[in-house]
């Protein structure tokens, strides 16, 4: 049986994100590859590729990070609601993917998917590169310690404070089509 090495339980520096962090993306919640539910039992919702292109400019390298997550919810009357999240970008190396993914799962129960709803992103820090797995369930257990140690991280005042980010709570078209770098 391989074991892999215990693992810290928070990430990020103590004193807050630190360059380039917070990151801000957001898109549309599109299909993924059908898994994430059914296989592992850990839905994420999937943005486009192109919400990465931050600012125009920027590429962010793949990996699992953590941080805050909005939806626009159709029937949000209120401010929108902040979730915390950890996210993967990247190729799944345990599956092989022929295309780079983006993959958030909110830590929350949610009654009804929403595919179509769009999703804000303020990713405040960096856990650890995209591995490879000798099985399913080495996997699984990977991604439970990082929904932990997003959870513990952003249990830090210097990251609770990004809970009020306006970039969160600014829906609407024009926001939109800046930050995906293309005209929809
Ligand atoms: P897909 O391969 O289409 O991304 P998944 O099996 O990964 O399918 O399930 C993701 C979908 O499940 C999301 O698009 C969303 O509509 C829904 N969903 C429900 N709860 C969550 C959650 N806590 N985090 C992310 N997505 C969720
Ligand atoms: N897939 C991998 O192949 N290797 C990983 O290290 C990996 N880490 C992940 C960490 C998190 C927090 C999440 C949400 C997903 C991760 N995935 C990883 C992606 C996983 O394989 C993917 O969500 C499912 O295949 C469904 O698309
Ligand atoms: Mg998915």
């Amino acid at each position: 049986m391989t074991v892999r090495a215990p693992r810290p339980t928070v990430a990020g520096p103590e004193f807050g994100p630190e360059s380039p962090f917070p990151l801000r993306l957001s898109g549309p919640v599109i299909k993924g590859f059908g898994r994430g539910s059914k296989e592992l039992q850990i839905p994420t919702a999937n943005i486009p590729i192109s919400g990465l292109s931050v600012g125009g400019c920027s590429e962010i390298e793949s990996g699992v990070y953590f941080g805050l997550a909005s939806l626009n919810l159709p029937a949000t009357d209120t401010r929108p609601k902040v979730f915390p999240m950890v996210m993967s970008i990247g190729w799944n190396p345990f599956y092989r993917n022929a295309v780079r993914s983006v993959e958030v799962h909110i830590i929350h129960d949610f009654a009804e998917d929403f595919y179509g709803v769009e999703m804000r992103l303020l990713v405040l820090g960096w856990i650890r590169p995209e591995l490879d797995y000798v099985s399913k369930d080495a996997l699984i257990e990977d991604i439970k310690t990082d929904i932990r140690v997003g959870l513990e991280s952003l249990k830090r005042e210097t990251y609770k404070k990004f809970e009020s980010d306006p970039y969160l709570f600014e829906f609407g078209d024009a926001g939109v089509k800046e930050e995906n770098g293309e005209k929809l």
